[in-house]
């Protein structure tokens, strides 16, 4: 894949999003001596300098991060396992799971609904989700008949207005289900954040990238 000239041969660009994954990649940065010098939450630059003249991170939407790994805009990102499955493999190396911003992808209804008694019946569910590569691989698996309407966000509304029966959704605490009386009524898999790499970069820039994918490794594992 290409390497953009703002892209040069002797530094590294990352790509993260605001958010949990940055939180939670800062103590893996810091394992291999990289502080960021600027708070995204705080900062409007997209462009942040760390303390290393040759690593820069950028901040981009967590379902963009793939894309500019994959056409080198970025030498390596932090993505989640939703979000890669989601997105075309195509130039993109995943060597590392991070094991960070952990969360599960489920199916969830609404507390009167009677998930088993649909199934059972063989009824046709309309299903809600950001992920609808996931969510029609996991019903076509249970032989589920599902009419899947794609959506963008806050999928737990869904079911409340009669838009879906169920969503496909992500889950960690379970608080967000509780407020809006819904129940998680499946675990379809877990989800981490991994480490992506861009496939040029790993041959390039093998001696910048090897011991930071080491260090990330190495903290990804006592941190987590
Ligand atoms: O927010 P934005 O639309 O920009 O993008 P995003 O939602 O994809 O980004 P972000 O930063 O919210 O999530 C980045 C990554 O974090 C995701 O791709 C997941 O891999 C991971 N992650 C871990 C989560 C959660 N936990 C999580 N709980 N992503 C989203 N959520 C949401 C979930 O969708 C639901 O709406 O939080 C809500 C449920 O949380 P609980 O704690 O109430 O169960
Ligand atoms: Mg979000």
């Amino acid at each position: 894949m290409n390497q953009p000239e703002s892209n040069n041969a002797q530094e590294l660009v990352l790509a993260l999003s605001k958010g949990r994954i940055f939180d939670e990649t800062i103590p893996l940065l810091q394992e291999a001596g990289i502080q960021v010098l600027e708070d995204p939450e705080t900062s409007r630059k997209l462009i942040l300098p760390t303390n290393q003249p040759t690593v820069r991170v950028i901040i981009v939407r967590a379902s963009d991060v793939p894309t500019y790994v994959q056409y080198g805009a970025a030498d390596f990102g932090v993505a989640g396992k939703d979000v890669l499955q989601e997105h075309s493999s195509a130039g993109l190396y995943q060597p590392i799971d991070l094991h960070i911003a952990k969360c599960r992808l489920s199916v969830a209804v609404r507390e009167n609904f009677d998930y088993d008694a649909a199934i059972k019946q063989g009824s046709r569910l309309r299903v809600a989700s950001k992920y609808v590569q996931a969510a029609r691989e996991h019903f076509a698996k249970k032989g589920v008949h599902v009419d899947l309407i794609k959506l963008y966000g806050s999928m737990e509304l869904a079911p409340l207005v009669g838009l879906a029966d169920v969503i496909v959704d992500l889950v960690s605490t379970g608080n967000t289900l509780k407020a809006n009386n819904l129940v998680e009524v499946e675990k379809i898999q877990e989800i981490t954040s991994r480490l992506i790499v861009n496939q040029a970069s790993l041959k390039l820039k093998r001696q910048l990238l090897q011991p930071i994918m080491e260090a990330f490794k190495k903290a990804s594992i006592q941190l987590n």
